[in-house]
């Protein structure tokens, strides 16, 4: 055994040392949201129980209040990150409008966005689910954050990442520096360096994507995904898997160990949502900026997904997201058949 053991604070503090004008408020930051999600996986851990536990909204046997996973995930979040002094500001995929740091509490130089419990329609059947995080530098110059702190596009992002409660708990993470594993060791209760600079492969065998949406999809995304399902006699190739969980957290990982592609492109099935599902700033942005330091690709279909100024903090975009030869191969059949 001569793999050398390194924490997550050990790496986050050796990853600052390359910036000798670092205050620690960025390696806090993240070590922040480890913690969150140490306290999140451990209610994850008991979904199965609520039955005997206790149903959320209910009180418990303990005559607690027993919450919805997803709430308590969003309330965790929070908490553990508004009194700090790291941010100024907070954004979540369950609040509609931004989450200011209360009065009491100093502001620091960060916001924050989080998809607390992304997959949630999982829980209950007890496959993966997640938590996805993004963080840009103040510009407002404001001393309390403002929605423009949170309207930059994703090549601004200052860091990103995303935990994955799985068989076991993984969080992923870049800052710029490639992209970087932890898997969570139970029974010392820390995050330990398991996958140190991911690349994805370029080209993948997999394609994950809602098939049930098939028909709500434009020409083009037809063309391609019975492209992928198609033998390819005269290139050779043979067709690809499929595999899809709908969790984005756990698609989107599969895929980055493996190699393939992630797609929720645009359909027709809700008129109220002509640009797919995902949201932008919460789950397509912190995934492309990771994508893309492990050498993949992220984009709508057109354009790159890192490029895209938002305009709403709820903005949703079609995602095709994964190795980067898929990608491209993607955009092609976009352009060729709309
Ligand atoms: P969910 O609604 O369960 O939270 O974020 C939305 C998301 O999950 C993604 O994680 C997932 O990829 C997608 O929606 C699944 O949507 P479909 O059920 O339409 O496939």
């Amino acid at each position: 055994m001569t793999a050398k053991i390194t924490t997550i604070e050990r790496h986050f503090l050796d990853q600052q040392r390359h910036f000798p004008d670092a205050t620690g408020e960025f390696t806090s930051l993240l070590y922040d949201i480890a913690l969150a999600a140490k306290i999140i996986v451990r209610e994850v851990n008991k979904a199965g129980l609520v039955e005997i536990l206790g149903l959320a909204g209910e009180v418990n046997v303990q005559g607690e209040q027993v919450m919805k996973l997803d709430v308590f995930a969003n309330e965790t979040m929070i908490r553990m990150n508004d009194h700090t002094g790291r941010l100024c500001a907070m954004a979540s995929e369950e609040n509609p409008d931004i989450i200011p740091i209360p009065d009491q509490f100093p502001a620091g130089n960060y916001v924050l966005v989080f998809d607390p419990l992304d997959g949630s329609s999982n829980i209950d059947v007890n496959a993966s689910v997640g938590t996805i995080f993004s963080i840009h530098r103040k510009v407002s110059g404001r001393e309390r954050g403002t929605l423009e702190d949170f309207l930059q596009p994703g090549y601004e992002q200052a860091a990103a990442g995303y935990i994955i409660y799985g068989a076991s708990t993984m969080m992923v993470y870049t800052s710029g520096q490639g992209v970087h594993g932890f898997t969570l060791d139970p029974s010392v209760g820390e995050f330990l360096l398991s996958h140190p600079n991911i690349q994805i492969p370029p080209r993948g065998r997999y394609y994950s994507t809602n098939e049930g949406n098939y028909h709500y999809w434009s020409g083009g995304v037809r063309r391609y995904v019975d492209y992928l399902k198609a033998p390819g006699k005269a290139s050779g190739r043979s067709s690809y898997s499929g595999r899809y969980i709908g969790t984005l957290v756990a698609d989107f990982h599969r895929n980055l160990l493996a190699g393939g592609i992630f797609m929720y492109p645009a359909d027709t099935k809700d008129p109220k949502k002509p640009h797919g599902k995902l949201r932008l700033l919460c789950e397509a942005a912190p995934m492309a900026f990771i994508v893309e330091q492990a050498g993949g690709r992220a984009s709508d279909g057109r354009e790159d997904i890192m490029q895209i100024q938002p305009e709403s903090l709820h903005q949703r975009v079609p995602l095709f997201i994964g190795s980067r030869e898929d990608v491209d191969e993607a955009e092609q059949f976009i352009r060729e058949f709309g």
